[in-house]
């Protein structure tokens, strides 16, 4: 709690945008796991950090590919810089600045400010001069704090050095001090705080995915960047209260806390992909409008969980195969509720849950550390390879059934259905509720529209791949022509990065692949459409259009993915 208070006291928030000044505790100590994942560039930038050229770091870790931090170092001495800041009398020789001011600096071309423990620097010219500056601009016109605590650096003194040349005055006390922000009544006002990286689709409740340049930065997706999809305020749990019940079973009602989840059930730990069936639905939303929220191509990270496996709570329960002759379904309910106290609910088929290899857990841990409170504090249910919507954050309830959860996600969402089928003609009983999802692969760079020098020769193409069901993705396509000619990238199925690790027992392929390739820029042209496809080792592949597989809730959208790119000829 303690730490919470700091952090939100460091950090210069955007008035305009209050929902981008966030930064958790979570935050801090899945900075340094994110570090311990080597990638190329964390590597390069760790080095030049500590090479005389470390001033070339600078680039990396505003841009949050940088090495390894202290954190609670950081957050020492920021605190103590904040405070001095804080006093009313100021001795500095610079201007002060409000942060309106310096909201309105967050492009090239109108200046890229950010704020530093109190500072306002113009980081234009660095900006323009050094690689991986298009990255820095996530914290253009706001605070460098929360992405340093997101990428973790070290050796803040260098940093300060150089940010000093660019320093043009002080932030304002007031709006140094808006970051103790008044709560309101609002149901959503205890919600925990987030990362401002995020790309918010809906404040209240809050969805939010993050840029897709940085979810294949890491093989396991840091908590705090994490895709978030709450239908409902995030319910406040106390932990040493908290009880699981579960229902149906022949042994009457089990009741555990949490410390009896933990302790009289052998810990299992998973890595499993989570997507939400509306990942990528904006790609239907240009085809024709669909009702729901426009992700990107970002609902969708990949974790390690830890927890007990659902298969030995129903077993402590009572469930035997007799169970199985009259009950098909197991139902969740979560703790968070609307505003008539209904509950958010979802089922699973019961032979999924049962299953020793269905591999599916009561997860109290996400990363290594307790769940966070957006990801289900203190305890949810991971249902690997199925769709998000079934794994149930915030779990009060279990109950085995002979039915479906009669919630509205599973009876009246969460559905498919055909192009032709509108909202005079759906009729959500005849169709059944999304469970494992379909095969899926995304480009997550080079970005939408960005422009390659020709004199690059080769464009490195990146992006994530998974199938729902346990189906493990076998191979990934890319084209650079638009889908004349095709080129298997690489795949990377660990922290460990390329080439892939050993496949995963058959059926149990949980997690998502990152992958790449360096492709040749084709010749004489300005534009390349980049195309990715995935195959799973059932061979199902995605369809290679929108249209055959529009539907009006937007959901499994999987079609191959695309990329425009302009290749700007050098000049003279
Ligand atoms: N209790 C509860 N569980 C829930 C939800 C919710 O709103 N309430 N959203 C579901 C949906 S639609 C998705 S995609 C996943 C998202 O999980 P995440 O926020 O951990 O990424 O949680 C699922 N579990
Ligand atoms: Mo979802």
């Amino acid at each position: 709690m303690l730490l919470l208070r700091h952090c939100r006291s460091l950090t210069p928030f955007s008035p305009l945008n209050i929902q981008r000044r966030l930064v958790t505790p979570v935050v801090a100590s899945c900075a340094v796991r994110l570090c311990s994942s080597r990638s190329e560039d964390q590597r390069f930038y760790y080095q030049q950090l500590h090479s005389p050229y470390w001033r070339y770091g600078l680039a990396g870790l505003l841009a949050g590919t940088g090495a390894v931090l202290a954190y609670g170092l950081h957050h020492h001495k920021a605190e103590r810089v904040d405070t001095s800041v804080l006093s009313e009398e100021k001795t500095s020789s610079f201007p002060t600045i409000s942060q309106e001011e310096v909201t309105k600096h967050r492009s090239l071309e109108d200046g890229v400010w950010v704020t530093f423990k109190g500072g306002v620097y113009d980081i234009t010219e660095f900006v323009a001069m050094h690689p991986g500056g298009d990255k820095i601009l996530l914290a253009a016109g706001g605070a460098l704090e929360p992405f340093w605590a997101l990428y973790a650096v070290h050796n803040q003194d260098h940093v300060l050095e150089i940010l000093s040349e660019y320093k043009v005055g002080e932030l304002s006390v007031e709006d140094l001090r808006k970051q103790q922000a008044v709560k309101s009544s609002d149901p959503y006002s205890t919600d925990p705080e987030r990362h401002p990286v995020l790309h918010i689709n809906s404040l209240k409740p809050f969805n939010a995915e993050p840029p897709p340049e940085i979810l294949t930065d890491s093989y396991i997706t840091p908590s705090a960047i994490f895709f978030k999809r709450n239908h409902l305020p995030v319910p406040q749990v106390d932990p040493a209260s908290f009880q699981l019940h579960v229902e149906g079973l022949p042994g009457g009602v089990l009741t555990l806390s949490l410390q009896d989840l933990k302790t009289r059930f052998p810990k299992h730990t998973v890595t499993a992909t989570l997507q939400c069936a509306g990942n990528r639905r904006s790609e239907m939303n240009k085809v024709k409008l669909v009702k729901g929220l426009n992700w990107g191509i970002a609902a969708i990270s990949n974790a390690t969980w830890g927890g007990a496996k659902l298969r030995d709570v129903l077993l402590a329960a009572g469930y035997n195969p007799d169970v199985a002759q009259w009950a098909h379904h197991v139902q969740f309910e979560g703790l968070d509720k609307d505003v008539t106290g209904t509950t958010y609910g979802a089922s699973i088929p019961l032979k999924k849950a049962v299953s020793e290899d269905g591999d599916v857990l009561l997860a109290y841990e996400m990363n290594g550390e307790d769940l966070p409170a957006d990801h289900g504090f203190p305890l949810r249910v991971v249902v690997p390879g199925t769709v998000g919507a079934r794994n149930v954050k915030w779990l009060g309830k279990i109950i085995v059934s002979a039915e479906e959860s009669s919630s509205h996600w599973q009876q009246n969402d969460y559905k498919g259905f055909s192009p032709g089928t509108d909202w005079d003609t759906v009729d959500f009983k005849s169709a059944p509720a999304i469970q494992e999802l379909p095969i899926q692969s995304a480009i997550t760079t080079p970005a939408d529209g960005s422009t390659i020098d020709r004199s690059q020769e080769t464009v490195t193409v990146k992006g994530y791949a998974w199938s729902g069901g346990g189906r493990e993705v076998v191979r990934v396509d890319v084209s650079l022509d638009g889908g004349k000619s095709w080129q298997v990238a690489q795949l990377q199925s660990s922290e460990k990065g390329l080439p892939p690790g050993p496949s995963p027992p058959t059926g149990q392929a949980w997690a998502w692949k990152l992958w790449e390739i360096e492709a040749p820029l084709p010749p004489e042209t300005q534009e390349v459409e980049i195309i990715c496809k995935a195959v799973d080792n059932s061979y199902n592949m995605q369809p290679d259009s929108v249209p055959p597989i529009w539907n009006l809730r937007g959901v499994l959208s999987n079609a191959w993915h695309r990329v425009k790119v302009k290749i700007r000829e050098d000049e003279e």
